[in-house]
Order: structure tokens, then sequence, then C-alpha cells
């Protein structure tokens, strides 16, 4: 009993991460997807969890405000 429980529970917990490590891999984010407190504007924190924005930032925070705005956000580039 134990044993089938655990392994449901490996399964749909290795699956999560899957989905979460394909969602990331250079696909384009949304805004708000990045922006996780709605603010409007993603923190270096927001931008932890998704890692073409953390690799353009510094091109993409163009006031160097430390925040990336809907309007820097949106050049962000889509990673080949
Ligand atoms: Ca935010
Ligand atoms: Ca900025």
């Amino acid at each position: 009993m134990m044993k089938s429980t655990t392994t449901i529970l490996a399964t749909l917990f290795a699956g999560t991460l899957a989905g979460t490590a394909f969602a990331q891999d250079g696909e384009m984010p949304a805004f708000a997807d990045v922006d996780a407190d709605g603010n409007g504007a993603i923190s270096q924190e927001e931008a932890a969890t998704a890692p073409v924005v953390q690799e353009q930032w510094s091109a993409l925070d163009v006031n160097a405000d430390g925040q990336i705005d809907e309007t820097e956000f949106a050049s962000l580039k889509a990673q080949s």
C-alpha cells in the first residue's frame, strides 16, 4: 500500500517538475506570468522564475531601475 502511494506521488511530482522545465526552456514567458505579484514590473526575484528574462536582464532594464516594466519587457527576444 505505502509503496504504490509513494510511487504515484513521485510520478506526479516528477511530472510537475518536467512540465515546469519544459515551459521555461527557451519559451517566451508572458509578462503577467513573470510578474508574479502583479505590480506591473518584474523584479529580479520574479525574473529568477524565467531564465529567458534573467539572461537578458541587463539589456532589458533600459533605465537601470532594477525592474523590468512592460515596455522594457516588450524588447525581450526569443532564444534560438
Ligand atoms: Ca512584480
Ligand atoms: Ca527598468
